[in-house]
């Protein structure tokens, strides 16, 4: 049987974190995988979540099923999260997933059923992750123009001339906020037109957020998907809880649909739950439900948003830290787009080669593509990483 198969090529941003393991120099840096670090290098628990965790352990009587859509009160609030507290959830439909991952897998599969010859069109670049996950589900994908490396910027004209390329009932994949890998976002004005072009010509949104509350703020960050929500008729997000709740190994996001009405959004929730079905049956529990104490509870929900910002707003110093530096080191402004992204990546624009060179000569560890995780940057060393960075140009 096994004979048969050959070694699938290993995921590129996660091996980085096993060569950086092995390497004993003091002096490494891991901008590597799009985990939030601390200023001491350390993933911790958030304390709203802890303290979630502590109730729940002192709470909980039973490890049985909780049901196909998981834990019902995180799926409102996660919909409240996203579309605000007093939205109408009418044609909404939400279901927890083992993370972000699972959710697009899952919004994949629910719209191959839909819609099977539809093409899903995919910014060019984007996450590693999205076209594996399509081609799973059996779609053909094709890109958008959308990162200019020149100006650091979304070229909005020619994302909207590619647009224009896609065949009604075709699924266009757009990240809500903090885009992965570039940094590079739509501003809520540039996504006006883009509402415009999904409306005219019956495209569907497909809304990978994965990141509410590391860019602008958590309200910021989903104006997006909330002007998408008063103009559409129907869309799907994929959301996680991975970043912005820190539950990274335990597995939590959400599918949310939106429906033309009520009825609509319901036969599609349940088609996205055969389809959770036959994948893993249902989702993990343990931090969905310490997701949805955090939420429920105001006292924890205030902290958890507290210390959310704190994180946010580190990663904007580090970026205008960096930035600086880079200025002071290549005595250019080449890299002032730095401090102009939002998320936690942009890549440096360097080659391969020179990547290489950081990760050999410097034990400095990004993805090939030079995208770097800006949580990972220390603030007393960014001289340092800047020399480097300058030293291979
Ligand atoms: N989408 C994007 C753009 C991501 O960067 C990630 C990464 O973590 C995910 C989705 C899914 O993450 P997870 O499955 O860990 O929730
Ligand atoms: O882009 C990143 O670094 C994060 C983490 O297969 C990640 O989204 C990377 C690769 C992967 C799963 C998660």
């Amino acid at each position: 049987m096994f004979e048969t198969l050959t070694a699938a090529p290993p995921d590129k941003i996660l091996s980085l974190s096993i060569l950086y393991k092995n390497d004993e120099r003091p002096t490494k840096m891991d901008l590597g995988v799009g985990v939030y670090k601390d200023s001491q290098g350390a993933t911790v628990i958030m304390r709203a979540v802890r303290h979630a965790e502590k109730r729940l352990y002192k709470s909980q009587t039973t490890k049985t099923y909780v049901g196909m859509a998981g834990d019902e009160g995180f799926n409102k609030a996660m919909l409240k999260l996203v579309f605000g507290e007093k939205a109408d959830l009418s044609r909404m439909f939400a279901c927890q997933t083992a993370g972000g991952s699972g959710a697009l897998r899952t919004i994949a599969d629910l719209l191959a059923k839909a819609r099977p010859d539809a093409i899903v069109w995919l910014s060019d670049p984007t996450w590693v992750n999205h076209v594996p996950i399509l081609k799973a589900a059996g779609f053909k994908t094709a890109t958008y123009p959308y990162f200019d490396p020149a100006s650091g910027t979304v070229k909005t004209d020619a994302m909207l001339a590619g647009l224009k390329q896609a065949k009604a009932g075709d699924i266009i994949l757009l990240h809500g906020c903090c885009h992965n890998p570039t940094g590079a976002n739509l501003t809520i004005e540039q996504w006006g037109p883009v509402v415009d072009l999904l409306i005219e010509r019956d495209l569907f949104p497909f809304i990978d957020l994965a990141y509410q509350g590391f860019g602008d703020g958590l309200e910021e960050d989903a104006a997006a998907v909330r002007l998408l929500a008063s103009r559409v008729p129907e869309m799907a997000v994929a959301t996680s809880c991975s970043k912005n709740f820190s539950v990274y190994r335990d597995r939590v996001g959400a599918v949310i649909l939106m429906g033309k009405d009520t009825e609509s959004v319901k036969i599609a929730g349940s088609q996205a739950l055969a389809t959770t079905r036959v994948l893993y049956s249902m989702p993990p529990d343990h931090a969905a439900a310490a997701v949805r104490i955090v939420l429920e509870d105001d006292e924890l929900r205030a902290d958890w948003k507290s210390e959310l910002e704190a994180m946010r707003l580190r990663m904007l110093n580090l970026r205008k830290g960096f930035a600086e530096a880079l200025r002071r080191q290549s005595n250019s402004s080449r890299f002032d787009f730095i401090a102009d992204h939002r998320g936690m990546f942009s890549r440096l624009g360097l080659t391969e080669a020179q990547v290489d060179r950081l990760r050999d000569e410097f034990g400095i560890y990004m993805v090939s593509d030079s995208r770097f995780n800006v949580a990972g940057l220390r603030e007393d060393r960014l001289d340092d990483l800047a020399r480097a960075v300058v030293a291979v140009l």
